[in-house]
């Protein structure tokens, strides 16, 4: 299966993350993206490309000019205040604060641009991110002059990004911008399955009044875990778009029995709403020895996840996300692909 990466993913490296309270060592980190890439290699079949460039009308597709703006000069703003180490937000508009002005000040453009404190903008964070969004569009044009499945190896993540929210460990919202292409070059409908462990709120936002763009997750409870205030099965789509948002939270500790019932049902409404593309936000961080997860999904059950992507017969973009079992995360991710790949060979 064609992969593609990019090494720029290493310029976003934070030294540091909060955790329980407390800085610690990060979790999402350039080793992720190195130990599948790994894996990929000594598997052999896989064959990797780097990205292309494009212009810069598919990336404001989707996000604002004011937030693009701060993920781009954040980091040198915050070093020109005297500041060391990366920008990070500490101040949000909780409930009804928000205004329709951004701030003027950093800290404020910092809360007001983001959702969470656990991610980060240095010096290469924007390269990172913008060659992350460049391989899920490229993944999407290989796609569409004819591959059957392709694997962005993306990183940093991106389905917590709003049009105008980072958090999560994500800036640019890979999977919706390599949606929106397909829409752009001619594709009438798509959809998104989003296997991360924790739910694609930025997905969702993105979409939610669409569609055109149908919208899967399957997720921790949000009563349970982090993004906390999305995610729910009441959550359907609004206007135009709805129907065509369908999440399914589960409990925590979930095991792969019911991950797989919910899987079956998402893919029997994909079957019936015949999306011309499907895109695949993957995280495996769903696996039993994930160090921020609860669910109980086993190495071996990441085939058979493949296999039931692999069974719909859809052009399928797989697009990286998390996972944070640093040791196993290739085995997992190589396991998807080899199940998707057993359905669909080349
Ligand atoms: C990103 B993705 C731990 C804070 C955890 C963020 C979890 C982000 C998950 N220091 N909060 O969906 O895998
Ligand atoms: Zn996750």
């Amino acid at each position: 299966m064609k992969t593609v990466y990019s090494e720029k993913h290493r310029l976003h490296a934070p030294k540091e993350e909060l955790h329980n309270g407390l800085v610690g060592p990060p979790f999402e980190k350039p080793e992720r993206a190195e130990m599948i890439l790994k894996a990929l290699k000594e598997k052999g079949c896989h064959e990797i490309l780097a990205p292309e460039e494009f212009s810069f009308r598919h990336i404001e597709a989707l996000h604002d000019p004011g937030y693009l703006k701060l993920l781009q000069s954040a980091a040198r703003e915050w070093r020109d205040l005297g500041r060391d180490g990366d920008a990070l937000p500490a101040n949000w508009a909780a409930g009804t604060m928000r205004t329709a002005v951004p701030p003027v000040n950093l800290d404020g453009r910092l809360g007001y641009y983001s959702f969470s404190g656990d991610s980060r903008i240095g010096e290469g964070t924007w390269t990172a991110a913008l060659s992350s969004a460049h391989c899920a569009l490229t993944g999407m044009k290989l796609l569409l002059s004819g591959e059957s499945g392709v694997f962005s190896l993306c990183r940093p993540p991106g389905h917590h990004a709003a049009r105008d929210l980072f958090g999560g460990y994500c800036f640019l919202n890979n999977a919706a911008l390599a949606a929106q292409y397909a829409l752009d070059a001619g594709a009438a409908k798509t959809a998104i399955l989003d296997l991360d462990f924790h739910h694609g709120n930025g997905t969702q936002d993105l979409f939610y009044h669409r569609k055109d763009v149908y919208f899967f997750s399957l997720h921790g409870d949000p009563l349970y875990t982090f993004p906390y205030f999305t995610g729910f099965a009441d959550q359907r789509g609004s206007g135009e778009g709805e129907g065509f948002t369908m999440n399914y939270p589960l409990l925590p500790g979930s095991d792969a029995e019911t991950w797989f019932a919910a899987l079956d049902d998402a893919c029997r409404r994909l079957r019936e709403f015949r999306p011309e593309v499907l895109v695949v936000s993957l995280g495996v961080d769903t696996y039993e020895g994930d160090p921020l997860s609860s669910f109980k999904i086993r190495a071996e059950d990441f085939i058979e996840a493949g296999r039931r992507l692999g069974a719909l017969k859809l052009p399928t973009l797989i697009v990286m996300e998390g996972g944070y079992a640093v040791d196993d995360i290739g085995v997992n991710v190589c396991n998807v692909l080899h199940g998707y790949a057993e359905e669909n060979p080349a």
